[in-house]
């Protein structure tokens, strides 16, 4: 297998907001991250993700750019933003800028000139339609609820939008849109970043006849995916977008691709055909979602986590790379999700982190994953600040039959904001986090969870997590060895073997809060590290409630 920095990597994931808020007005901001660099180092880091930082009205924080030269006010200048590159690189890390461009901002000049007439020089740049029966162009729904067609007044048309209203997508069949993306990455390689996340990458074309999407349900409008999502356009675009900018570079790609299977995912990574090196797949997303929409219910099965996770290391073995995570900024932490955050924190949180870790594939760390960060309980609708989840809110309580009781407890379970209430640094005023007020709850349990605390334990997930890192960075059998799954039926171990030049190295995952016997026994080794300090699996015979361990056959 062809090595390389970005398959070796670790790598961190940040979500400005919620880090570290330097200058006291509750929003994390540059100067914030900057401080904290030495911590991240000290973990064992070497990437840095920064969710988008540019220049934004923050319908959806951040994702809604309108201006991609230019930083957030709010988070600093292009200065702080220049020092912050200079001290990664000086840590000897790497930094990655999030690329939103299925869509800007309303507010974005292009689309402000677009809107002025039909035939404005900018009008292409988005997608506007005629209504259809006195109604939008066709059915399609909103990936944030609603109809994806807005009407606009003053030149009577429809923009689509497969997010919010306030995130117009771009035209990609335009040309010209294509320059101006590829310019501002341009702008960015210039300035010295080592590459990109690449947001909604597989949602660029659409089916510009815009079709109908078939109806599943009495709702007024539907999903349109079939139409919108991994068209092979859009396989042309990216392939176009690595011959025009990335083949320049010695860069890392990672694109987020919900909806996408894994036979569809090697064409987005396999080398041979110059679009990614990774992608952000949602299958173990999607698995404790009943139906299709997430907001409604539906139930954790450790099977289906593990079934989901080896189909998309067979499928990639030798022919695309893997990106291992489970939380980032769109999900709720994952240790209230797959392990138990009152009773196992610690063993849940550390047998999860070890999961990411040994699959084949980029492990991808969500700020404060490191510490076991947990859910935040909000008590009202009104202390959620995701402008998906309101969305959804405001259209499903008009429906009949709406029960604000169970949605709120799904919400508890599910909603985005979990992972972006700000991170706890320690277990002082506003754990560190701010000295003025946070944009958005926090989590009351900072004084028990907070990374102060973390780092003088020995005991403690973050300490965990730094054995860990170290432990896979040593590791060409970790990183690029063949992923074997061992007992893929079994409903609550997940137990693989990873190999490489005839070293051996066994993972054994204790899925739950049970205490089960192994069988059959594992082969005898050395255990290379383990959440629990009693006896190997092959003494004990048994595994404790989330216990993970991971040893070298000998
Ligand atoms: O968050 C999701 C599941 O709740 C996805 O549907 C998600 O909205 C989708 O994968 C796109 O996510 C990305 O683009 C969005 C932005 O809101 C997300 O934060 C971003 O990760 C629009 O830019
Ligand atoms: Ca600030």
């Amino acid at each position: 297998m062809e090595k390389a920095w970005w398959k070796e990597a670790e790598v961190y994931q940040i979500y400005p907001r919620s880090f570290c808020d330097q200058n006291g007005d509750g929003i994390g901001d540059l100067p914030g991250i900057l401080t904290k660099l030495d911590y991240l180092k000290d973990l064992g880091v070497d990437v840095l993700w920064l969710s988008p930082v540019y220049q934004s009205p923050n319908d959806d924080n951040g994702y809604d750019i309108s201006d991609y030269k230019k930083i957030m006010e709010e988070f600093g200048s292009l200065e702080d933003w220049d020092q912050l590159l200079k001290q990664t690189h000086a840590r000897g890390m790497r930094l990655i800028m999030d690329l939103v461009v299925n869509h800007t901002s309303d507010e974005h000049p292009w689309f402000i000139e677009s809107q002025k007439s039909r035939d404005n020089p900018y009008r292409d740049y988005y997608i506007w339609r005629d209504s259809v029966n006195g109604g939008p162009p066709n059915n399609w729904e909103s990936i944030f609820s609603g109809s994806a067609w807005q009407y606009d007044p003053p030149t009577d048309q429809y923009y689509l939008h497969l997010f919010s209203k306030k995130q117009p997508d771009l035209n990609w069949s335009n040309p010209k849109v294509r320059e101006e993306i590829y310019n501002l990455m341009e702008f960015w390689f210039a300035r010295g970043i080592d590459g990109f996340r690449i947001d909604v990458m597989n949602m660029y074309a659409k089916d510009m006849s815009f079709p109908n999407a078939p109806v599943k349900n009495d709702r007024p409008f539907q999903k349109g995916f079939k139409y919108h999502v991994n068209l092979p356009k859009n396989h042309e675009y990216l392939h176009e977008m690595y011959q025009r900018v990335l083949s320049r570079y010695d860069c890392m790609t990672v694109g987020e691709a919900s909806f996408t299977s894994p036979q569809e995912g090697i064409k987005y990574t396999d080398p041979s055909r110059q679009e990614l090196n990774m992608i952000i797949q949602f299958e173990h997303m999607g698995i404790d979602t009943e139906g299709e929409d997430k907001y409604i219910s539906g139930a954790y099965r450790p099977l289906d986590l593990k079934r989901a996770l080896t189909r998309w290391q067979y499928a990639l073995n030798g022919k695309g790379w893997n990106c291992n995570y489970l939380s980032n900024h769109d999900q709720p932490r994952q240790v209230s999700r797959f392990g138990d955050d009152k009773n196992y924190r610690y063993e849940s949180a550390c047998m999860l982190g070890a999961l990411t870790h040994t699959l084949q594939g980029t492990p991808f760390i969500y700020q404060g994953e490191e510490l076991g960060m947990t859910n935040i309980k909000m008590e009202r609708f009104e202390d959620f600040r995701d402008v998906e989840l309101l969305n959804w809110l405001r259209v499903h309580s008009k429906l009949p039959g709406f029960d604000l009781h169970k949605a709120l407890e799904r919400a508890n379970y599910i909603s985005r904001d979990h992972a972006r209430t700000p991170m706890q640094w320690t277990d002082s005023e506003n754990a560190g986090f701010t000295s003025g007020t946070p944009w958005i709850k926090l989590n009351p349990n900072y004084r028990q969870i907070n990374a102060r605390e973390q780092l003088q334990n020995p005991h403690s997930v973050l300490s965990f997590y730094k054995k860990l890192i170290a432990l896979r960075k040593n590791s060409e059998t970790l990183i690029y060895g063949e992923f074997e799954d061992l007992l893929p039926d079994h409903e609550d171990i997940y137990y693989y073997k990873r190999a490489l030049n005839g070293e051996e190295i066994y993972i054994i995952l204790n899925l739950t809060d049970k205490l089960i016997k192994m069988d059959p026994y594992p082969p005898k080794g050395k255990v290379l590290l383990s959440n629990y300090c009693g006896k190997p699996i092959w003494e004990e015979g048994q595994l404790h409630p989330f216990e993970a361990q991971i040893f070298r056959k000998e």
